[in-house]
């Protein structure tokens, strides 16, 4: 951990920082603060997916500090988008997964390819690197080679899988994982479910149908609804998470393809727009590439 989980994040980060930053460098070094300096500023930040309602807000802050301590070097104000940037992530709080934890069933939601049976399969490598008997279940009954997707890593990993035949009910597999689980005194459940647009009323009612299964077969287990969000989809995670968060409840988010082109200020919108905590980042394909979220490194690195 320490030094070489900062050097692996920011080489994680380093095409979605080089988006992010290289402008903001060039914006800092400029000789007075005038209406040019925020008008860049903000299409910058624009540009890297911080978004309008964001940015605007980050702009009126740093208009205000700037008038209240008489500021008048940009790079002095560049140490206080940073810091306003972590006060962001931290009024949200953090979601941090227990990868010792027992008794707890993760139901992992999203819109189509977003990386969400990745992911699992990254999470269910750390449980069991932490010793935890993990379970999966292909809660994706819709697209036909998903269930032997799960089944591969499942394979990969050594860990069971339950599942059912393609275009089955995906209630009815996930009641089975539940009672499985049970039975087989399983640490932690991992349930993989169909991506779907959250303009698809009726597959939103779907997945709130699996989510009431899972709560009605809970026996004391815990339940963690988990979103997956692409970073490389910028502004459109936002609207997914809001629609996702109102028909779920969704405790944490896991942002993907962070080692991409991504610009990170999608996080930063996230954070401020929704107000869900982000619990982990993908930084790539291989099972040891998800990450822990942590706020204060994420800003530094995105800066360094
Ligand atoms: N570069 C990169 N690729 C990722 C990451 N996470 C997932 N992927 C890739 O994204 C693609 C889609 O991942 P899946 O895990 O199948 O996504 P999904 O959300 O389960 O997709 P559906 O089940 O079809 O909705 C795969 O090619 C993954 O290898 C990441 O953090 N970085
Ligand atoms: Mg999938």
């Amino acid at each position: 951990m320490g030094e070489s989980f900062f050097s692996r994040l920011k080489q994680g980060l380093a095409k979605t920082k080089a988006n992010l930053i290289s402008n903001l460098e060039d914006i800092f070094s400029s000789n007075k603060i005038d209406e040019d300096f925020y008008t860049e500023l903000e299409d910058a930040l624009i540009m890297a997916d911080v978004g309008i309602e964001t940015t605007t807000y980050l702009l009126d802050r740093l208009r205000k500090v700037v008038k209240e301590k008489n500021i008048s070097d940009p790079t002095q104000l560049k140490e206080i988008l940073i810091q306003e940037i972590a006060s962001i992530f931290n009024a949200v709080g953090s979601f941090a997964i227990d990868f010792n934890a027992k008794n707890v069933v993760y139901l992992i939601v999203g819109v189509n390819g977003v990386g969400k049976t990745t992911t699992i399969a990254k999470m269910a490598a750390r449980f069991k690197e932490h010793g935890r008997q993990v379970l999966l279940v292909a809660g994706d009954t819709f697209r036909a080679a998903a269930t032997e997707q799960l089944l591969a890593w499942g394979e990969r990993l050594g860990i069971h899988v339950i599942h059912h035949q393609e275009g089955a009910d995906p209630a009815a597999v996930v009641f089975d994982g539940m009672a499985a689980g049970k039975a087989r005194k399983a640490d932690v459940l991992l349930i993989d479910t169909a991506g779907r647009l959250h303009t698809k009323v009726n597959l939103m009612e779907e997945l709130k149908k699996v989510k009431r299964i899972v709560e009605n077969n809970l026996d004391g287990r815990e339940l963690r609804v988990m979103m997956v969000l692409d970073a490389t989809t910028g502004q459109n995670a936002v609207s997914q998470a809001k629609v996702f968060h109102e028909a779920l409840g969704v405790q944490g988010l896991v942002v993907t393809k962070l080692d991409g082109t991504a610009k990170g200020g999608v996080l930063i919108a996230i954070a401020n727009q929704l107000r869900i905590p982000i619990g982990l980042i993908g930084v790539g394909e291989r099972a040891e590439d998800l990450q822990d979220f942590d706020p204060e490194m994420f800003t530094k690195a995105l800066f360094e």
